[in-house]
Formats: C-alpha cells, structure tokens, sequence
C-alpha cells in the first residue's frame, strides 16, 4: 500500500464453508431468475427502492476510487415523453438501416424493434452517466481512470439490487444517447452508458425463449496438477 494512504480497520467477517457455499448458492438462485424485460406495467414504484439500488451502485470499485459516474432517475411524463420520442427517433435510424444485416440478424431471436413504449409505461427510467474527465473546485479538468469499467461494475450491483427487489430491469441502449445529456441536463464530460428501464413487469409479460451458456462454457480452471 503507498506510504501516505490513511487506513482504517476492515470489516469483512469470515464465513465458514459451509455458510460461504450457502450464501453463494442463494445469491446465484436469485440472480438466475432476473431476465430483461420489455413489457412493463404502469403501476408505480416507491423512490425509496430507486434511491436504495443507487446506493448500492455507488458502493461499487472505481479507478482511482473516482466514482465517475452519476445517476438520473426519471419519473415526470413529459420526460419519458421526449426521451422516447429522441430514442425511437435514433432507433427507427437503426432498424433502417444504420445496424445493417448481420447485427439485425445477431437481435432476432429478442425480437426487437424501434417502438419503445416502455420508455412511457415504466414509472422510472434511470439514466447513468460515464464522467470522462473530472472538474475541480477551480473548474480544471482532471483524467478519470478506467471509466467504462467503474460504471459498467456500478450499473451491475444497480440491477441486481432492483431485481433483489423484485423489479424489472431492462438495460436500453438507443444510440447515440447525446440527446440525455440535453433531457437530463448534464454536462458535456458527461456521456449516457445506459438507460435503465425500471418499474413491474406487466401481467402477463412475456420474455424471449433463449438461455445462457453453460458453466463449463464460461468458466476455465487454471488449478495445481
Ligand atoms: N438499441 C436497440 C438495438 C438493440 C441492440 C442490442 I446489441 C440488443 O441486445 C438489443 C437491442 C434497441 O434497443 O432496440
């Protein structure tokens, strides 16, 4: 550890085996159910659940611990309003044409397309933003380490904390994502990563039959002989 940081004790309290392997298993039981949905229903979520999963996503590591990142959350209709407006706007641009062949093949199976009434229906859309660069007290810009990987982590922890919820989630990427900044009124060192998509899902939403790969596909052992 560098000389000059300060310290203070870690709390971290060691679990047994057994109790690591229990927790593990339930943690994974319940993330195993979260799928991204698109059929939301109108009912409303309490703030409180919103303002609680973005705590949790602040609790997340960050280059240089500086937490580059900033959270709109969204609720008033003439918002979502125009945030679908812009969006369905750069989608009908992609589904057009702008993916081309082989990505819009790559989506068949999601059976995705350019209207995007959730971004209405849904009580809350979060917008999370990457700080590319800081600004300090004297208005200089100072480099933000590692950014894309800070955020992404912290938007992880932030849907597992809604779908430990019970919420849905669906992680929208209309692209390009300038026009929040202008909805949102966010700087320009400022960029638009996700729009989350948050509220209940519909009654009887349905979601696309496709599965996840195997543990052996994705997990590969370097172990002693
Ligand atoms: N942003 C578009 C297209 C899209 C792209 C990918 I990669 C997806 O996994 C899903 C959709 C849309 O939201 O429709």
């Amino acid at each position: 550890m560098a000389k000059t940081a300060k310290t203070i004790a870690l709390t971290l309290p060691r679990k047994s085996d057994a109790e690591m392997r229990a927790d593990a298993q339930v943690f994974f039981e319940q993330m195993q159910s979260r799928r991204t949905v698109r059929d939301f229903s109108a009912d409303p979520v309490d703030p409180e659940i919103i303002r609680l999963a973005v705590r949790t996503a602040g609790t997340a590591p960050s280059g240089a611990n500086q937490q580059p990142w900033c959270f709109v959350a969204i609720s008033d209709p003439e918002t979502k309003r125009a945030i679908r407006q812009a969006a369905e706007e750069e989608e009908r641009a992609f589904y057009n044409g702008r993916a081309g062949e082989e990505w819009l093949d790559a989506l068949a199976a999601l059976g995705t397309d350019p209207d995007k009434p959730f971004l209405e229906t849904a009580p809350w859309l979060i917008a999370i933003f990457a700080q590319r660069w800081g600004v300090d007290a004297d208005g200089r810009k100072f480099k933000h380490y590692y950014v894309p990987e800070s955020v992404s982590i912290a938007i992880g922890l932030l849907i597992a904390s809604l779908h430990s919820a019970g919420l849905a989630t669906l992680t929208h990427t209309p692209s390009p994502m300038g026009f929040l900044n202008q909805i949102c009124g966010r700087p320009d060192n400022e960029k638009a990563l996700i729009l989350l998509v948050v509220g209940h899902p519909a009654k009887d939403a349905r979601v696309p039959a496709i599965s996840r790969k195997g543990i052996d596909e994705i997990l590969f052992w370097k172990t002693a002989p």
